[in-house]
């Protein structure tokens, strides 16, 4: 490796703690999909949808990004980059069990579906690309009121597809507006792969709406990471929305409710593990020399603890109570 490689975090604006911390968070998330995926075969929580193998641009994102002051409008794979901007461990567990101190819909909604208004984490939905057109209105409140803030959303390569896409699209490039459009391309919408999905590139469709559109390794942390700061950058300058296609590989079934060998093979599942981005990155860490073995080890042993303590707490979370199961749903007087 050159010296120019070497450094390239440091070039991009990256501190060496800061590309120590995007390691860790890609570790914690890829143990929180683990355990949760062990708590749901053990019949502990009644569903997950993983995020494995997306966690890499996901961080990078989230450390390009500017915290407590962009919106952000994450999917339901984003554990990496909701871990990366704030949200805790027990966050996370608490939605997983379901348990009315969930901080994003005191357990109503599915796991995934987070929201946080201390770190301007939107709510998302469950139809898949609701959260554009939002990420595109909150972007148009930033132009209207002169803030100095970009929204970033993101969504899979098969709701790119969607008419939400299409329209939040077409009215950012129309007015200029500060969104980052992220498309996680896992390569598959469920069991539909990308080429039953789209004839052309996802990140092409950016030229029809008038603003740049740009592919990127999502395995590959740095490229990730200067490619969002540049948008953001374009976004404050008032040059308007960015369409990022970060190609990366669903290595998990679509849920635990499916059963992915149905529609692909473990060969193909293990010729794209090869691809993983984590192990890629620590291995840049390694070459820096900043990141051994050793810290390797105690690092892994302190977000097994983490994770743990984050499932023992959720599950001694008290329950939600039956009586409850209407609040929020309708209007009510007398309650908040
Ligand atoms: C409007 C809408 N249609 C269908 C679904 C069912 N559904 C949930 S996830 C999904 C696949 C989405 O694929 P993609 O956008 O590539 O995201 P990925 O799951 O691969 O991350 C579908 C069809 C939905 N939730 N909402
Ligand atoms: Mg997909």
């Amino acid at each position: 490796m050159s010296i120019g490689q070497l450094l390239q975090h440091r070039s991009l604006g990256l501190s060496d703690e800061q590309a120590i911390e995007m390691y860790v968070n890609m570790v914690r998330a890829r143990k929180f999909d683990e355990m949760s995926t062990l708590l749901q075969r053990t019949g502990k929580i009644p569903f997950f949808v993983s995020g494995v193998g997306q966690e890499v641009a996901q961080v990078a994102a989230a450390f390009a990004l500017q915290q407590g002051k962009d919106y952000l409008l994450p999917y339901y794979r984003d554990y990496a980059f909701v871990l990366s901007v704030g949200m805790t461990m027990k966050d996370l567990m608490l939605a997983n069990f379901a348990k009315p101190e969930d901080i994003t819909s005191g357990g109503r909604q599915m796991p995934g579906h987070f929201g946080a208004k201390k770190l301007n984490i939107v709510t998302g939905s469950s139809p898949v690309t609701t959260q554009v057109p939002h990420a595109v209105g909150i972007a148009l409140a930033a132009k209207m009121q002169k803030k100095d803030f970009v929204t970033y959303v993101t969504f899979g390569e098969g709701s790119s597809n969607q008419g939400d896409f299409h329209e939040g699209c077409n009215f950012a490039g129309v007015h200029k507006l500060p969104v980052i459009f992220l498309c996680e391309n896992n390569q598959y919408a469920i069991s539909i792969p990308i080429s039953k999905q789209v004839a052309g590139n996802i990140y092409e469709r950016a030229i029809g709406y008038g603003f740049p559109g740009v592919r990127v390794d999502g395995n590959d942390a740095l490229e990730v990471y200067r490619v969002v700061k540049e948008a953001r950058e374009r976004g404050l300058r008032g040059e308007g929305p960015t369409l990022i296609e970060a190609v990366m590989y669903r290595l998990s079934p679509h849920s635990t409710s499916d059963n992915d060998m149905q529609y692909r093979t473990k060969e193909e599942v293990e010729e794209n593990r090869k691809k993983d981005g984590i192990p890629r990155y620590k291995n840049y860490l390694l070459e820096c020399g900043l990141w051994n073995e050793e810290k390797d080890a105690e690092l892994k042993v302190k977000v097994k603890r983490e994770v743990e303590d984050a499932i023992r707490y959720a599950e001694e979370s008290p329950q939600c109570a039956p009586e409850d199961a209407l609040l929020h749903v309708y209007a009510e007087t007398g309650r908040d």
